[in-house]
């Protein structure tokens, strides 16, 4: 490797390793990599995935390729001779922002996980120029700012690929570029990203909000623009189409250059659709089939035989339903395609819940995905129960084969050798290296539960962990955390059904005891990270109360000591590298039944974490596999969550006006000292909301949660009995490898290798 880097570096700069600037050595290594990756082998399997997603929230791609490719060590220790540091030059990369949460992320899990398998799957999706946004905060407020990533030392490839895309009256030519997907020790896939040439990233001047009507201009400036206006709803549906036209021309220009009978194409294609944005591949594909010469009722079955969906989430804000009319003003072509659909569901079955254009003329994607799909897959088995016995109950009565739960998972290559190589290679020298390649070798380490020499090396690891989270935060953010103190972490996007609101309130009221005398026995930092959506107003409101909070705490002569809050800047994926290495307690409080699965979680439990949540999503699953004794479960069952919204019988104000540590850690947001500092209207607005509606039930759980919380940083203080509770969740969390997630789609549904 030494000669072929330092060949690249006097090629391109005329220099070796030690004089080169960090950029320059950055632009070196990525050459290498993109060489490299060159002469490996891509994959081959008989049938080929294209796996279609809106997101694919990949992070940096320096030191995960160079993992991937076994040269990792050999790389770092080459700089290091050279008196230079690869976590430097890594700070060079800009991450890209293509994803919000753990959808795409996940996605992205899963073409690492694909390509190691070594099985042919590509990903398709959009390269949206600034992303989903970038995060600042300014007087306690979020402020959504452009997140341009796409520079000529990013990882795409031009291509000389390129589609005709026709939409109502205009057509705009696409051009294609491409990622590398590189696995573990093999395998090779792309990363398929289109957009057009006619992007004009200046009409974006001020924060986020452009000309959303000149779509040749702004069809891929972000992800998710904002749809709070019909023309919002517009392009997104303009975006949708672009995808899954662009998707269809390859996987059908691919097909005929194999030579492959398209008549057959089920035999060698696979389509996962990733939640409802890329749905409209269905029609669209039928119609290019139609236009193939072949007849409409057979394109209809081979599609269907193709398709396979992904459903991510009950939360009816994204289950996507587009009128209709909007339809056909964006798409006409699709039209009739989706009327003889919406026919032939309507003669399977004359129940309402499942069709797939309802009365008010709303098509619902997700019943068109279900309907012409092959396989339809919840994310964890407790969302998939709710699926089959509640959400899509009609469904699961009509089609039952085609039910199936694939329980997320995380890629380890990211999530523990590239985040946290000092626990990697601890582990390694206990078990070996197979855990590597097979995560449930993992289980090795439960021989060393009760080795007192192991659990205070673990301490210590994570001790380590916390310090450079120290040094990283206070190097961008300018903030300063006390090393010695618990670090409890909630990181993940804003949404009132994760309940931030209700930490919010533990914090409040630990603060309130705090004043009354109460002397925690280790202090606690409380970290937070999260992006709301743009238009997500109450959202906003929490982040706005955080911030205040941290600021009152901070100023607090007396509770500084004890406690701190902490609200990370742009939370994204390089960030929670640090931040999830760093972490002693893991927060997972959803309101039960309304977090699919949760993939945070997973990466917590594998680098140590301890989980406080409730029964929901893959938390079920992670309690299962470590046991009562090592992990903190409070709150209402999904039942009884699901037996209230029926009955509609939660009454906020019950549990405000009868419970007074409630009631006063609640007013606390409107409090003089609080609307001191913060917007009293938005202030108002959260206090409000809190006591009147409160949809996702925060206060239901409250009390549960304080005592729970109460108890768990009671454990913490007998050190090795806690190592001992961390190396349990190390040693269990094999299973939440994205290596068996992927074995399992391509043995259910996929079926790649045969
Ligand atoms: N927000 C779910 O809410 C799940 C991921 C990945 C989500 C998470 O619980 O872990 O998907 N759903 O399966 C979603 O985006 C549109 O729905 C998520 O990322």
């Amino acid at each position: 490797m030494q000669t072929k880097l330092t060949n690249i570096l006097q090629t391109q700069f005329n220099k070796t390793i030690e004089d080169c600037t960090n950029e320059e050595l950055y632009t070196g290594l990525l050459m290498l990599v993109k060489n490299l990756s060159n002469d490996r082998k891509p994959t081959s399997t008989p049938r080929k995935l294209y796996y279609i997603s809106a997101e694919f929230l990949i992070g940096k791609l320096l030191s995960n390729n160079l993992i991937n490719l076994g040269i990792y060590d050999e790389i770092k220790t080459l700089l290091a001779d050279n008196g230079k540091n690869l976590s430097d030059i890594e700070e060079i990369e800009l991450e890209p922002s293509l994803g919000n949460g753990g959808l795409g992320r996940l996605a992205a899990c899963f073409l690492d996980s694909i390509a190691t398998l070594n099985l042919s799957g590509d990903g398709v999706g959009l390269n949206y120029h600034f992303g989903l946004f970038k995060q600042k905060f300014e007087n306690h407020l979020q402020k959504e700012e452009k997140n341009p990533w796409i520079t000529d030392k990013s990882w795409l490839n031009d291509t000389n690929i390129g589609f005709d895309v026709e939409f109502n009256g205009f057509t705009v030519h696409s051009k294609l570029y491409d990622i590398d997907v590189l696995g573990y020790q093999k395998g090779l896939n792309k990363l398929h990203l289109f957009d057009i040439d006619t992007i004009d990233e200046t009409i974006v001047n001020d924060g986020i909000s452009f000309d959303q009507k000149d779509i040749r201009k702004n069809l891929t400036l972000f992800l998710y623009p904002d749809d709070s206006t019909k023309e919002g709803q517009m392009l997104r549906i303009y975006q949708q189409y672009f995808m899954v036209s662009n998707a269809a021309q390859l996987i059908l220009m691919e097909e005929k250059a194999k030579g492959h009978d398209l008549h057959e194409l089920y035999k060698y294609v696979c389509i996962q659709i990733n939640d409802t944005h890329p749905s409209m591949v269905i029609p669209e594909l039928i119609n290019r089939l139609v236009l193939e010469g072949i007849d409409l009722h057979e394109a209809i079955d081979i599609v269907s035989k193709t398709c396979a969906y992904t459903n991510h989430t009950i939360l009816a804000e994204a289950l996507e339903k587009w009128h209709l009319e909007d339809l056909k003003q964006v798409v006409p072509q699709l039209i009739s395609t989706i009327q003889e659909l919406n026919a032939i569901a309507k003669s399977r079955s004359d129940n309402k819940a499942v069709q797939i254009i309802d009365e008010h003329n709303l098509v619902h994607m997700a019943h068109m995905d279900i309907h012409f799909g092959y396989s339809i897959n919840g994310v964890a088995s407790l969302h998939t129960e709710i699926l089959k016995n509640s959400e899509l109950k009609a469904f699961y009565e009509l089609y039952p084969e085609k039910f199936n739960n694939k329980t997320n998972g995380i890629t380890f290559r990211r999530w523990l050798l590239h985040c946290n190589h000092e626990l990697s290679q601890y582990i390694t020298s206990l078990i070996g290296d197979e855990y590597k390649t097979d995560a449930t070798k993992l289980k090795d380490l439960l021989k060393f539960v009760d080795d007192e020499t192991v659990l205070n090396k673990l301490l210590t690891i994570k001790q380590n962990r916390k310090q450079d989270l120290c040094n990283y935060l206070n190097k961008t953010m300018h903030l300063t955390l006390n090393p010695n103190s618990i670090f409890d972490i909630q990181i993940k996007r804003l949404h009132e059904y994760k309940r931030q609101q209700m930490n919010l309130l533990y914090i409040i009221q630990l603060l309130q005891k705090i004043r009354s005398g109460y002397v925690p026995s280790t202090p606690i930092t409380f970290i937070f990270g999260a992006k709301a959506a743009p238009a997500y107003i109450i959202a906003k409101d929490i982040i706005h109360a955080i911030l205040c909070l941290q600021d009152i705490i901070a100023k607090d002569p007396v509770a500084s000591k004890y406690i701190q809050v902490v609200m990370v800047e742009n939370y994204n994926v390089t960030n929670a590298e640090k931040l999830i290495p760093a972490c002693d307690f893991s927060e997972q409080i959803s309101l039960a039944s309304k977090e699919a699965s949760g993939t945070g979680n997973m990466k917590f439990m594998l680098n140590g974490a301890i989980t406080i949540g409730t029964e929901d999503g893959a938390n079920v699953e992670i309690h299962e596999l470590v046991g009562d004794d090592n992990i903190y479960i409070f709150g209402e069952s999904s039942d009884d969550v699901i037996a209230h919204y029926n009955n509609n019988d939660y009454d906020a104000g019950k549990y405000y006006n009868n419970d007074e540590i409630i009631k006063n850690a609640v007013d606390f947001l409107i409090s003089e000292e609080m609307t001191s500092i913060g917007q009293t209207e938005n202030l108002h607005r959260l206090h409000h909301e809190l006591i009147s509606k409160d949809w996702f039930m925060s206060l239901l759980d409250l009390k549960a949660y304080i005592q729970t919380k109460d108890q768990a940083y009671n454990d913490y203080e007998d050190r090795l009995a806690w190592a001992k509770k961390s190396l349990i969740n190390i040693a269990n969390a094999g299973y939440f490898s994205s290596d068996r997630t992927i074995a399992e789609y391509n043995n259910d549904i996929w079926h790649l290798d045969k």
